[in-house]
């Protein structure tokens, strides 16, 4: 018995590390910090994200006009030519480099919220490509996203399946639709990589577990 036990153990142990160190890149733009709202070229947990086109990143403290979704701040990208932001669009495209290993499948999420209640007011498109801190070549989108704030009330979490490509070192996010300073709201963005051996483990125990009840099932 005390055996079964070690060995449930170890199983357990087997598959919560890889997937508790499969995190390789989250930020929920807490810095700079604002006491308000303000723009920013570089912004945040760890000034990882740079505009790569538009006026500014802009960082609203939560409350100002929604709560954040993760901690004290998060993101509007249909930003703002005051407060720091630059005489450009308002739509900005925003990346920020991550360390994907080609071939390796990630999970990459983040929270979403609509502004206004305009449908093609508060688009946010999520795309990977290479960026070296000037200029962005290769991208590829991964989803984009509209919503009202009438039908979407709350944050939406959304996640994406990712497969990465040769010489992809980038995420980033671009605010599409009407440009007029006010879209679709970010926070809370991560990207995990997908422990596919854990993975398929877990579906094995999951058969040979239903198998069971079956046989169970049939007895009873
Ligand atoms: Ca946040
Ligand atoms: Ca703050
Ligand atoms: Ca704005
Ligand atoms: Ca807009």
């Amino acid at each position: 018995m005390r055996t079964l036990i070690t060995a449930l153990s170890a199983a357990a142990a087997m598959v919560a590390v890889p997937a508790s160190a499969s995190v390789i890149f989250f930020d929920s733009f807490e810095a700079p910090d604002v006491a308000d709202w303000a723009v920013f070229s570089n912004a945040g947990d760890n000034g990882d994200w740079s505009v790569v086109d538009g006026a500014g990143i802009e960082i609203q403290q939560s409350g100002v006009v929604v709560q954040a979704f993760d901690q004290e701040q998060y993101v509007e990208l249909d930003s703002d030519t005051s407060r720091g932001g630059a005489n450009a669009g308002t739509n900005t495209t925003m990346a920020a480099n991550v360390a994907f290993v080609a071939g390796q499948q990630y999970r990459i999420t983040f929270a979403y919220r609509p502004r206004t209640n305009g449908a093609n007011d508060n688009g946010i498109e999520l795309f990977v490509g290479e960026y070296d801190g000037a200029n962005l070549t290769n991208e590829a989108s991964l989803t984009t996203v509209f919503a009202q704030s009438s039908v979407q009330t709350d944050w939406l979490p959304i996640s994406v399946l990712y497969t990465a490509m040769a010489d992809v070192d980038a995420l980033g996010f671009r605010a599409v639709g009407d440009e007029n300073s006010l879209g679709g709201f970010i926070d809370a963005v991560s990207v995990s990589a997908v422990p596919l051996p854990a993975g398929v483990l877990l579906f094995g125990t999951g058969l040979a577990g239903l198998s069971v009840m079956r046989r169970k099932g049939r007895k009873a």
